[in-house]
């Protein structure tokens, strides 16, 4: 799949598509990343791509014209009908649904405002659908569109190892709908704590006995919305519903 990224800033990009497990996805033709700054179609002595707010008002404001000839470029070379997200504050609110459904498509064309916001010309005329991260105060959508491109590359097959891959079946909140249990590694004792006796045991349903009520129980604890969503898609087992029982309000003695 291909993406196209609109950014004022493409230099931000590098590091990111270059760097870690994600990097197998964006080397390999998995998902094409191709960056586009408008400055380089914006016309004049300055090559504006912002201007004052009509109205007036703190801030600038995103023209609508260098962003359009943006977009022509890129629909020429990947072709019209890729959906445009544009990434902004009043966006709907990313989640796993949303990754999902763009890691299974042909890409998009990822839009990053900066400043004030962009002309509502511009994304009355071309976006398809607004995103946001959560509500704090970025400085633009360039954070924004690689949360949303780590997310997609991440469901990409063979982009985990096996390992990893196994652990992302087994494990993923987003898809079993609890919140993780606790990890270890070497040493056994660190600064006078250890590591919970079952883990070292090597006795392997317990281990998994042991990790599903540390979910179960910490996820009830800090995301009972969670255990009521897993319940009602029939996700809990009787023995899960036993523990939680147990467990009350999330004051079980394993925490
Ligand atoms: C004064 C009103 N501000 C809105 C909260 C103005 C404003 C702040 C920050 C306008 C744009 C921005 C830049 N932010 C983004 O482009 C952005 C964003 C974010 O700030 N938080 C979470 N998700 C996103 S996606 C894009």
């Amino acid at each position: 799949m291909r993406f196209d990224v609109v950014t004022l800033f493409p230099e931000l990009f590098a590091p990111f598509l270059t760097t870690g497990i994600t990097r197998r996805a964006f080397g390999s033709g998995a998902v094409d990343v191709y960056l586009f700054n408008p400055r380089e179609v914006a016309v004049g002595n300055y090559r504006r791509v912002d201007d004052r707010p009509f109205g007036g008002g703190p801030g600038m404001v995103m023209m609508a014209e260098p962003l359009q000839k943006t977009l022509e470029v890129i629909d020429a070379q990947r072709g019209r009908g890729a959906p445009v997200v544009l990434f902004s504050p009043i966006g709907q609110r990313l989640d796993h649904g949303m990754v999902q459904s763009l890691a299974s498509g042909d890409g998009a064309v990822l839009v990053c405002g900066r400043y004030e916001g962009v002309d509502q010309r511009f994304i009355d005329a071309h976006v398809d659908v607004q995103i946001s991260i959560g509500d704090f105060v970025l400085s633009g959508g360039e954070l924004p569109a690689m949360v949303l491109l780590d997310a997609v590359a991440r469901l990409q097959p063979d982009v985990l190892g096996d390992a990893d891959s196994h652990h992302f079946d087994s494990f993923n909140p987003a898809l079993d709908g609890l919140l993780d249990c606790p990890h270890y590694t070497r040493p056994e004792a660190w600064e006078g704590r250890a590591v919970p006796e079952v883990l070292l045991s090597g006795h392997h349903v317990n281990i998994a006995r042991w990790r599903r009520d540390q979910q179960l129980c910490f996820t009830a604890r800090h995301r009972p919305d969670l255990i009521a969503a897993a319940r009602a898609a029939g996700r809990l087992s009787a023995k899960d519903e036993a523990v939680l029982a147990k467990d009350g309000a999330g004051k079980n003695e394993l925490l």
